[in-house]
């Protein structure tokens, strides 16, 4: 095993990492921009050394700082979190020319799969279900024409280089298409530098459903189920859970066992994950590969019982996957919230800032991973993530009453904004709690502005409840029970910061 571990990342992975390598007796080097001088990362590492300014292209992915930081610190292990470096093949080879381990995929595969067409020629190769569409880019309107007499309409144009749905139009018509793939081919050059496209037939409710897998160096390719991640906002998830209210058991054996055939394509290491379109007919279709650690790891390590960070860090130090596959199953429900410095209210916007008072939710089945603490800042320079709220249940029912219990004790205070209250939104969805939603369902579902009449009705109700309790002389301190014989009613203030949980 390593002695000393360099986290090439901030916030709450960085934690996440820390944690793991506590576990393993495993010493940790912190790296910190000018803005993170006092980030929870930092006081958690064992060392930490300053990489440059606040913005991130100037220290977080700075990769001769981070090296060199390595280096200094006699670090022999770089992890990289998600975000930042965990996808870029360049740092990756610049760690293992170094002369120390990336702890993650080796950089062919980070490479072959970072090329979305590339991957997708890939996969079909290697007998994984790819969306039918164009073998390869196309090059003229007169080809995409021919491509769509053999598949029919809707098709989806997609930049080669895009992703997170940027560079990306549906075509319904024929009458539309030319101007699609002119604006997309546009739009790809100036945002890419790249104007290449293809073209595949559109799945109108597609759900977004992962599977992650785990692979040695000795040969063992496995896969830990999957997380349904179809609660996205403009390809941003904002809720995951796992298993897939959406999945049976016949299409997670297919998609678990595609996954590792997808895996083994690559001759893939570490964790990684197979993104999957599902179509309401439930056939599923290769998406991409993320080869990196990801935001919502969390569900799948409470569902299998699985520390997947741990994971990494051994098979990077030569250790096998710690489980068969015939071993693994899942055990109960797990729901993650990302709670965000954001207003759901207007837009989503990013809304960081001081926090003043934080109270974490904790007890049975809660798990929060923070980045965050008491008194330290969201910056904006960052990714505005407060922490992610995940909860488990011997089932999706208690999963759920437990993110309702723990979402009602999450309380932030401060110069910023938080989305918890979008998530108190959610959590009350009939349809979220049914678990009938595809992608389209935050578009098709939350609308603030026709809500807010509901939200002035709710203030008055407060104030009516205030006024009511003061007219019954409860304006005085509140008393202990010992001076009120037992019963004591709460607060006005409590009453009115629980007017979201009362309505339930
Ligand atoms: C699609 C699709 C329907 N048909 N491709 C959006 C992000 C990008 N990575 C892929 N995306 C989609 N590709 C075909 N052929 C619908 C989406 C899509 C989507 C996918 C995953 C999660 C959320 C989404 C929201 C809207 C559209």
């Amino acid at each position: 095993m390593f002695k000393r571990i360099l986290i090439a990342n901030r916030g709450e992975i960085a934690v996440r990492v820390i944690r793991a390598c506590r576990e393993l007796g495993v010493e940790t080097v912190a790296v910190y921009s000018d803005a993170d001088r006092a980030a929870l990362h930092v006081r958690e590492a064992d060392y930490a050394v300053a990489v440059g300014p606040p913005p991130a292209r100037e220290s977080y992915l700075n990769i001769p700082r981070i090296i060199d930081a390595a280096r200094r610190t006699g670090a022999e292990a770089i992890h990289p979190g998600y975000g930042f470096f965990s996808e870029n093949a360049g740092f990756a080879q610049a760690v293992v020319d170094a002369g120390m381990v990336f702890i993650g995929p080796r950089p062919d595969a980070i490479h072959r799969m970072g090329d979305k067409v590339e991957a997708r020629k890939l996969m079909a190769a290697a007998g994984v279900p790819v969306v039918p569409g164009s073998p390869g880019t196309l090059e003229t309107e007169a080809e995409v024409r021919a491509l769509v007499e053999k598949i029919g309409f809707p098709v989806m144009i997609k930049a080669a280089a895009g992703g997170g749905g940027k560079g990306m139009r549906m075509v319904e018509h024929e009458k539309d298409l030319s101007s699609a793939v002119r604006s997309v081919a546009s739009e790809a050059q100036s945002s890419f530098g790249d104007g290449r496209f293809y073209v595949e037939k559109y799945l109108s409710s597609p759900h977004h459903i992962e599977v992650q897998v785990l692979a040695d160096g000795h040969g063992n390719f496995t896969h830990l189920f999957e997380r349904e991640c179809s609660v996205q906002r403009r390809n941003q998830k904002v809720v995951e859970e796992s298993p897939s209210p959406f999945v049976t058991p016949k299409l997670r054996k297919a998609m678990g066992e595609v996954a590792v055939r997808a895996a083994q394509a690559v001759d893939y290491l570490s964790a990684g994950t197979i993104e999957f379109l599902v179509d309401g007919d439930r056939n599923f279709y290769f998406m991409e590969m993320n080869t990196r650690i990801q935001v919502e790891h969390p569900i799948t390590e409470l569902v299998t019982g699985i520390d997947l960070v741990k994971a990494q860090i051994e098979i990077a130090a030569g250790g096998r996957v710690p489980f068969k596959q015939s071993e693994l199953k899942q055990n109960g429900w797990a729901i993650e919230c990302r709670v965000y410095a954001e207003d759901p209210e207007h837009g989503f916007v990013p809304a960081p800032g001081r926090i003043d008072t934080l109270r974490l939710p904790e007890g049975p089945g809660v798990r929060n991973d923070c980045g965050v603490y008491e008194g330290s800042e969201v910056s904006s320079f960052y990714d505005p993530m407060i922490s992610k709220l995940v909860t488990w249940g011997r089932d999706r029912s208690e999963a759920i009453g437990r993110m309702r219990r723990a979402l009602s004790e999450y309380m932030v205070s401060g110069t910023l904004t938080t989305n918890l209250n979008f998530h108190r939104w959610l959590m009350d969805n009939p349809r979220w709690i049914a678990g009938e939603y595809d992608t389209r369902f935050i578009n098709q579902e939350y609308h603030p502005e026709t809500m807010a009449a509901g939200a002035d009705f709710e203030q008055l109700a407060g104030l009516l409840a205030a006024a009511f309790a003061a007219s019954r002389g409860n304006h005085r301190p509140p008393q202990t029970p010992a001076a009120n014989s037992g019963i004591q009613r709460q607060s006005v203030w409590k009453t009115l910061g629980r007017i979201d949980s009362l309505r339930r």
